[in-house]
This record gives C-alpha cells, sequence and structure tokens, in this order.
C-alpha cells in the first residue's frame, strides 16, 4: 500500500464534479461545496473525497503512512489548469508596451518586424537547454499560483528546427518539473521575415514539412493558427488545420482577437475545433456557432487588459451555452504573466464573470479545453491528486480580495510542491 495524503478540515471543499464534458450554462455555477472536508490521495490519485467524518472511517480502513496537512480555514480546490500560454520562449518585449502607451498598435508592430517576430528572433538563437531554463522559472512562478497543468504552444521558432526545439523542450518541461505540460504545435503564429514577400510559401512550409515532422515525433497533440488580420486569413487557417487534423492533431484557434468579426469562431465551429481563444471581437453569429458546435472558449481577460482592449463578452457567451474557460496567455508581449488568480479576478471584475463561474472556467472547463477532463479539474475518485488550498474561508473572498496571490499550499499528484506559499520541491531530476 502506497503513502497516503490526507487534507482534512477544509471550511469549503470545491468538488466540482466531472458530470459529462465541460460545463455550460448554470452547470456553471455549480462547485459541489462540502463543508469541513477532506481528501485523501493514494499514489498521486484521489481515492476519497467528503466529508470530515466519512473521511475518518475511511481511513480506519487503511494501513501505511499517511501525511497530514490540515486545511482548516482554508478553501480547498481543484488545482489550477491553464489552457493557453506561450511559456517556451527567450526574451522580453517591455518596449512595446511603452510604444503601445504610445498609441502604437500590436499589428503595426508585428508588421514593422517586432511583436512575435522579436521574440522569434530570440528564440531561434537561445539554446534548447537555455529555453527550458528560462521556462522553468516561469513554471515555477506557476506552481506559487495554484496552476498545476498547462497547455504550452510553439510559435517562436517558425523554422523546422526551431519549432521542433521549442515543443522538446516543452516536452522536457513536462518531464523534469511537477506541472505537467500539454504540447500544441502553432508554427502559423506569423510570417516570419524570410516569407514575407511570398506568405503562401510559409503556409506550404507550415502544411507540408512542419506539421509532418511534429506529428512523426508525437511532440503535440494540438494545433493551433494564430488567425487574424494581416497574420493568417481565414482561407489560411482553414488549410493549416484541416492539414493538421488529418494527422490526428486536435484543433485549437486564436480566433478574432483583434480585427472585428473576422470569423474566427465561426471557423472553429465549422472545423469542430475544442476550443476558440481570444474571442475579444466574436460577433453574435459566432457565439451561436460556438455554443451549437461545443466548441470551448478560452477567454483571456489579461490579454484584453494588458492591449487595452475590451475584454470578451463572456456573459453572452454563459448565457448562450457556451462552454467557457480561463487562462493567462502566458507570452512575452500580449500577457506577460502567470498569475491564473489575478486573471480569475479580471474574469470577476472585466467580464462580470461570477465567482463560482470563474473558478469551474479555471478548472474542469479547463482541462476539457487541453483533452484532460476525464483525469484533473475536479476532486472525485479516480482523478488525479491535484489540490490548491487557498487562505480564504469562502470560495466567494477569492474574487473579492484581488491582486494577491492567496496560494497556502499545493499538492501535485499527492506531493506537496508549495507550502504556506513557498515553494518545497521542484522535481528536478540530478541529469
Ligand atoms: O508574442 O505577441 N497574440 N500571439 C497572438 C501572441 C499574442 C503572443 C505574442
Ligand atoms: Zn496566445
Amino acid at each position: 500500500m502506497g503513502k497516503l495524503t490526507y487534507v482534512k478540515s477544509a471550511s469549503q471543499l470545491l468538488c466540482i464534479d466531472t458530470g459529462h464534458g465541460p460545463r455550460t450554462g448554470k452547470g456553471m455555477s455549480m462547485l459541489g461545496i462540502i463543508a469541513d472536508g477532506s481528501v485523501v490521495i493514494e499514489d498521486g490519485i484521489i481515492v476519497f473525497a467528503g466529508s470530515d467524518a466519512l473521511a475518518a472511517q475511511f481511513l480506519g480502513t487503511r494501513r501505511g503512512e499517511v501525511e497530514v496537512i490540515d486545511a482548516s480555514g482554508k478553501v480547498v480546490a481543484p488545482g489550477l489548469v491553464d489552457p493557453h500560454t506561450h511559456v517556451v520562449y527567450a526574451g522580453s518585449r517591455e518596449n512595446e508596451l511603452e510604444l503601445r502607451l504610445q498609441g502604437e498598435k500590436y499589428t503595426d508592430i508585428l508588421q514593422r518586424g517586432g511583436g512575435i517576430l522579436n521574440t522569434a528572433r530570440s528564440t531561434r538563437e537561445a539554446s534548447e537547454e537555455e529555453l527550458i531554463r528560462q521556462a522553468l522559472t516561469r513554471l515555477d512562478r506557476f506552481l506559487l499560483h495554484g496552476v498545476t497543468t498547462i497547455e504550452a504552444k510553439s510559435g517562436y521558432g517558425l523554422t523546422v528546427r526551431d519549432e521542433l526545439k521549442q515543443l522538446r523542450a516543452a516536452r522536457e518541461l513536462d518531464r523534469r518539473h511537477p506541472i505537467d505540460v500539454v504540447p500544441t504545435f502553432m508554427g502559423a503564429h506569423a510570417v516570419p521575415e524570410e516569407y514575407r514577400s511570398h506568405p503562401e510559401s510559409y503556409v506550404n512550409l507550415v502544411i507540408e514539412e512542419m506539421l509532418p515532422a511534429v506529428a512523426e515525433r508525437g511532440l503535440a497533440e494540438y494545433c493551433d493558427v494564430f488567425c487574424e488580420q494581416g497574420v493568417f486569413d481565414i482561407a489560411e487557417s482553414g488549410r493549416i488545420l484541416e492539414a493538421a487534423e488529418r494527422l490526428g492533431f486536435k484543433l485549437k484557434i486564436h480566433a478574432d482577437e483583434i480585427a472585428k468579426n473576422f470569423g474566427g469562431a465561426e471557423l472553429a465551429a465549422k472545423l469542430g475545433a475544442v476550443s476558440a481563444e481570444h474571442l475579444l471581437k466574436t460577433s453574435e453569429e459566432g457565439i451561436r456557432a460556438l455554443a451549437k458546435s461545443g466548441t470551448i472558449a478560452v477567454l483571456l481577460p489579461g490579454t484584453a487588459l494588458f492591449l487595452m482592449e475590451w475584454a470578451a463578452d463572456a456573459r453572452s457567451m454563459i448565457d448562450g451555452g457556451v462552454a467557457v474557460a480561463l487562462s493567462t496567455d502566458c507570452n512575452p508581449g500580449s500577457s506577460p504573466t502567470v498569475s491564473m488568480p489575478f486573471i480569475m479576478n479580471a474574469a470577476c471584475l472585466t467580464m462580470r464573470m461570477t465567482p463560482a463561474e470563474v473558478l469551474v472556467a479555471s478548472t474542469i472547463n479547463a482541462a476539457h479545453a487541453i483533452g484532460r477532463g476525464n483525469e484533473i479539474g475536479s476532486i472525485e475518485t479516480g482523478k488525479r491528486g491535484d489540490l490548491v488550498l487557498f487562505d480564504v474561508s469562502n470560495y466567494r473572498q477569492l474574487q473579492y480580495y484581488y491582486g494577491m496571490n492567496l496560494v497556502h499550499t499545493v499538492i501535485k499528484n499527492g506531493r506537496t510542491v508549495v507550502k504556506g506559499g513557498v515553494l518545497v520541491d521542484r522535481n528536478e531530476p540530478a541529469d
């Protein structure tokens, strides 16, 4: 019998049980709260979730070493899931923040060879080990903010060699760090400078060389495209994603981030994409299409804030039956943050999502957005022992106190990795 981790006396245990598929409508407000709750984890898997009284009985049937974690006065939630990051990159772009404060547009900076192309230059120059080193620091910070699983996109290599390098780095992060990393290929993130005069050749390179090379090596589960005015149009995005689907990739789209009614949401729905991300400028028809296709809306309110734009219309999406998930969009241009708790605050305050909806969107719906809805995102027997203990006595306080990191303890696969707000175990192999 393995080692048991016993988390007890939570003032609120937020079970957020799975149900069938991602939560929509009123289902986004159901947290499955147990007052005075306990969780028992054995060999990394949850074997009990329920009341303290029943937990004591359950433990009476078990033997072996038990690590007891007292959660009294705290809220215990599933480990947070961040379903949209560009965490593997080198360099930083604080100069662009100042340019944008002076009125320059994000897309104009990209057109001039800055933006994503700036990060592509530093990412191409960096060695694989250097990319891993920089991203490990970011992953430590994710963990300190209660995040136990993330998605990570490529898209700063923009050559076959450098896209593979970024994806190998993501795989290495998954291996070396307690956080689980789900990889997405995003070679169609920008047209690199050397293809500026003939962008169609770059689309061909993505389809004919990059996608097969990534598929052959099993380096990504998803394929994503930056479908945007001046980047990849609807026809190009469609071609790339259809080719990806034929190779077995699941689909995501950066949709309707900047240009109004560009049609990204409609394309995501038409292709049956797992998720459409951003959706700041999506039309009412786009929202209806997402609801109908069951495509998850991954919303990134930190990006809207950082680009000084209006946030996505989360209320119309939730009220219209779209499953909404939340994410940091962690990247060096439009959202340099790892703080899911801050994003959760922003979702509440800039998109009027309720504290309960925010929690569902950051756990079970985020897990479904990366194909992990059956393993993580809720506290139920059989799921991974990924938990976060917040220093608040009820879940509503998580959105009431804002801009603070209230994460006290993080448990990943049954192991305590953050204690008292401090990293205690990073699990980097010695080699
Ligand atoms: O580096 O600017 N929007 N991709 C699409 C980004 C933002 C990341 C970046
Ligand atoms: Zn993104």
